[in-house]
């Protein structure tokens, strides 16, 4: 039913303008993007896993996938515009509603608002226990909940029991999207084959778990920075106005479940949205939905090409995959002071740093998820609720794996792996 509705959208395109949105949708490939860097658009033939083992690693972790840039330098993949297939709540104790009840309302600020960042980080903030590791715990709650909607009818018992490759989190593919350019921090994510759907859930590494240990004062208070954007920016309902006098409490998400086609990969994942346009005319979600940054203020044409190199990548990465169209930026100063409020179409984003030197392309990214995705199809072939593939990459490394069985690293809960066979089974 859904695969259906889905299939009548056409392909999601970057570079499509704003004042073009008719014709935003039209093209499956993207094309315009080719002279954005010098670079010759190479082919390189398939398949990119490397054969053989690779020194120092696990016997078991002997083929990997190349991370590097230029293999994947081709036409930009297939894209499905996102759909939205629902959403879920979670409230002030982290408590999951299947519902839109924390859905937030955007209320457009000066463009020089001068809202002050640092107030209430002692007095009025709650923050997240980020110990307790969720995993993909709420996504398979909203999954059970509405699993009538995501189920395959009609089709033989072998068939899959959600109508999807793959489920995980947004940012789990934002993570994906940017690592061919990502030279700092690697990443581990767990995979599980179950009734023919791969589960991918990330795993915290070792220098992640050091980093957040070490976090400074400072860095802590610079966190909460983002979340007071929100609350200045914010209204609870259509009609009311922000209360920036109120407590900010990151316990609280709204999340969008979209659904959408990577190639021949289809995706099943959920974000959470910082707030949607209140103009009741607006377009239906997700492009009605704004996203809300901060980043420090550009004085120097060396801050700007890093504000395009790296901060606009993960800005890009993150709207485009579920087709959220805007991000509205606030810049500030040292002492946490909004200094100007600037708007970015994610449209756009490609064309403003095709003046840089060595920038990133969005097809490398596209391209490179997309052969993560069809990697993880070919080795992750056991469909096992306890068992794991983790896969694994450091910058300047290809991506290797290990498997795992009844080990720490196992992550689908009992309640889900016992209701989805129940109710597979009475299909
Ligand atoms: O267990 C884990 N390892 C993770 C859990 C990692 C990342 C996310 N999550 C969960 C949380 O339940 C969170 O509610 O995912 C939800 C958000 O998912 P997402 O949209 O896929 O994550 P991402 O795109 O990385 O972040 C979106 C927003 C962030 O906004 P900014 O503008 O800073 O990118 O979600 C917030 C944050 O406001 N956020 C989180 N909230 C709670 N727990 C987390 C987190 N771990 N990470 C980001
Ligand atoms: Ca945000």
């Amino acid at each position: 039913m859904l695969t259906k509705a889905m299939d009548q959208h056409r392909s999601h395109n970057p570079n499509s303008s704003h004042q073009n949105r008719q014709s935003a949708y039209k093209r499956e490939r993207d094309d315009s993007g080719k002279n954005h860097c010098e670079n010759k658009h190479s082919r390189p033939n398939h398949p990119q896993y490397q054969s053989g083992p690779t020194p120092g690693q696990n016997p078991l972790s002997s083929r990997g996938l190349s991370t590097r840039r230029e293999q994947y330098e081709k036409d930009f993949p297939v894209y499905k515009q996102p759909v939205e297939v629902g959403c879920f709540s979670l409230d002030s104790e982290r408590r999951f509603f299947n519902d839109n009840r924390q859905m937030r309302y955007y209320v457009e600020p000066d463009r020089s608002p001068n809202f002050d960042l640092r107030d209430g980080y002692k007095d009025r903030f709650i923050k997240r226990d980020d110990s307790v590791k969720e995993k993909l715990d709420h996504m398979l709650r909203w999954i059970l909940a509405n699993r009538s909607k995501l189920s395959s009818r009609g089709t033989a018992a072998s068939s899959c029991a959600l109508d999807v490759d793959f489920v995980t989190w947004r940012g789990h593919l934002t993570k994906l999207l940017t690592t061919p350019y990502e030279t700092r921090e690697g990443w581990l994510l767990a995979v599980t084959r179950f009734r023919g759907t791969l589960y991918i859930s990330e795993v915290e590494t070792e220098a992640a778990r050091r980093d957040q240990e070490n976090r400074t004062e400072r860095h802590e208070e610079m966190m909460y920075w983002g979340y007071k954007f929100e609350q200045y920016t914010c209204a609870d309902n259509v009609h009311s106005l922000p209360d920036p006098g109120g407590v900010v409490n990151t316990n609280e998400a709204f999340c969008t479940v979209v659904q959408t086609r990577l190639a021949d990969h289809r995706l099943l994942f959920s974000g959470e949205v910082d707030c949607r346009d209140k103009d009741p005319n607006a377009p239906a979600p997700p492009a009605c939905y704004v996203e809300l940054k901060t980043s420090a203020e550009i004085s120097t044409p060396k801050q700007r090409s890093n504000f395009h190199r790296f901060k606009l990548l993960k800005w890009w990465a993150q709207s485009f995959l579920p087709g959220v169209p805007r991000v509205v930026a606030g810049f500030r100063d040292h002492e946490g002071v909004v200094v100007t409020v600037d708007t970015f179409p994610i449209s756009k984003i490609s064309h403003l740093i095709k003046n840089e030197q060595n920038c990133w392309k969005p097809t490398v990214c596209m391209n490179f998820c997309c052969e993560f995705l069809s990697f993880v199809k070919h080795i992750a072939t056991e469909d096992n609720p306890s068992v794991v593939y983790l896969l694994s990459w450091e910058p300047h490394r290809d991506v290797t794996f290990s498997i795992h069985r009844d080990s720490q690293y196992s992550f689908l809960p009992h309640w889900y792996v016992e209701e989805m066979t129940r109710s597979q089974d009475s299909h």
